[in-house]
């Protein structure tokens, strides 16, 4: 017997993902119901081969699903999650709402597995950010051998990650730099075509942004409270796919070398690191991959134990809907066997 599953938010950029990867990995579903808000009722979405009416999330009745992934927004969020969980459907959420709970697991399968025990306290679970998923892929192989004292990000965030109108935005505007008509920036608040935006989110009093401020909240409560991460999340003209660069100042001595051996046979982790011209990964060439991509491997001379790199993943799927779907199968493993 498999499982009922339902994807809320099915016709966003990540939702679409979650039906994709759904398929993709053949998860052990009986049936897929493809849910969003009421604006979208009747729309159709993809699932492997077939196609899927969108019904209502506001009309359904969740008695006898097992797992809702969701990916709606905060708002959404907060007003379904404890509703559908009541009715002993286990949410996995991909809004920023739930993860600073502490009675809500925020999960990285290759990083934090473990932790997803909590989620019978609120019958929910949190996905991270997607530049936050990615970066801690490829930290916790390295912090379990050399222990991390403090991470340098700056970000590079492809508009994927602002949704599709933000996809729209750049494309048209792209188009009309060369015909020379107006570029009315709207889902961003300077023009992105040809441009980097160092704003991601909202301001916070401090100065930095949400974007980076949940960089360094969710990484701790993710791998370690000690760590310290300082952000920068800049927003560029690419359409799918983050990359970042990190400095990390370790508390013991790792190489370059061992750090390539450890993220080589890491899970979730592919090191594309030769020190010639394309010898590295870049975003356009992770979309529609599963893995964290890191390359650029080199000593950071500027502290004690040091190291620099560059990791690429595609946002909409480690950052977003595979994480989630892998969280929902190491649920079903662990904790919500059903007889075969
Ligand atoms: C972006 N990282 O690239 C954001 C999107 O907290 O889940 C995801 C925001 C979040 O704009």
């Amino acid at each position: 017997m498999g499982y009922r599953v339902a994807v809320i938010g099915a016709t966003g950029n990540v939702g679409r993902e979650m039906l994709n990867i759904l398929a993709e990995r053949q998860f052990p579903a009986d049936e897929v119901i493809a849910l969003a808000s009421r604006r979208s009722l009747g729309q159709e979405v993809t699932f492997g081969d077939k196609t899927l009416k969108v019904k209502a999330l506001e009309d359904f009745d969740f008695t006898g699903v097992d797992i809702a992934l969701m990916s709606a927004g905060s708002g959404p969020a907060k007003e379904w999650s404890a509703k559908i969980a009541e009715k002993g459907c286990v949410v996995i959420d991909n809004s920023s709402y739930f993860r600073m709970d502490k009675d809500v697991p925020l999960i990285v399968p290759e990083v934090n597995a473990d932790a997803i025990a909590g989620y019978t306290k609120k019958g929910i679970i949190a996905n991270p950010n997607c530049s936050t998923a990615q970066m801690v892929v490829a930290l916790k192989p390295l912090h379990d051998v050399a222990k991390i004292k403090r991470v340098v990000v700056s970000t590079y965030q492809s508009v994927s990650g602002a949704g599709h109108e933000a996809m729209d935005e750049l494309f048209t505007q792209t188009k009309r730099i060369y015909t020379n008509e107006e570029l009315a920036p709207k889902k961003f608040p300077k023009q992105i075509a040809f441009n980097v935006i160092p704003h991601i989110d909202t301001f916070m009093d401090d100065g930095y942004t949400k974007e980076e401020w949940k960089m360094a909240a969710e990484t701790m409560k993710i791998m370690d409270p000690d760590i310290l991460v300082t952000a920068t999340c800049v927003r560029v003209p690419v359409f799918v796919g983050h990359s970042e660069s990190l400095n990390i100042e370790f508390e013991k001595p790792i190489s370059e070398d061992q750090a390539r051996e450890i993220l080589r046979s890491a899970p979730g982790c592919m090191v594309i690191d030769k020190r010639e011209a394309g010898g590295y990964m870049t975003p356009v060439e992770c979309v529609g991959d599963y893995a964290t991509f890191i390359s650029r491997i080199r000593k950071d001379p500027t502290v004690p134990h040091g190291l620099a790199m560059w990791v690429v993943s595609d946002n909409l799927r480690k950052g977003a809907a595979l994480n989630t779907v892998q969280i929902a199968e190491t649920l079903i493993n662990r904790f919500l066997k059903k007889a075969a």
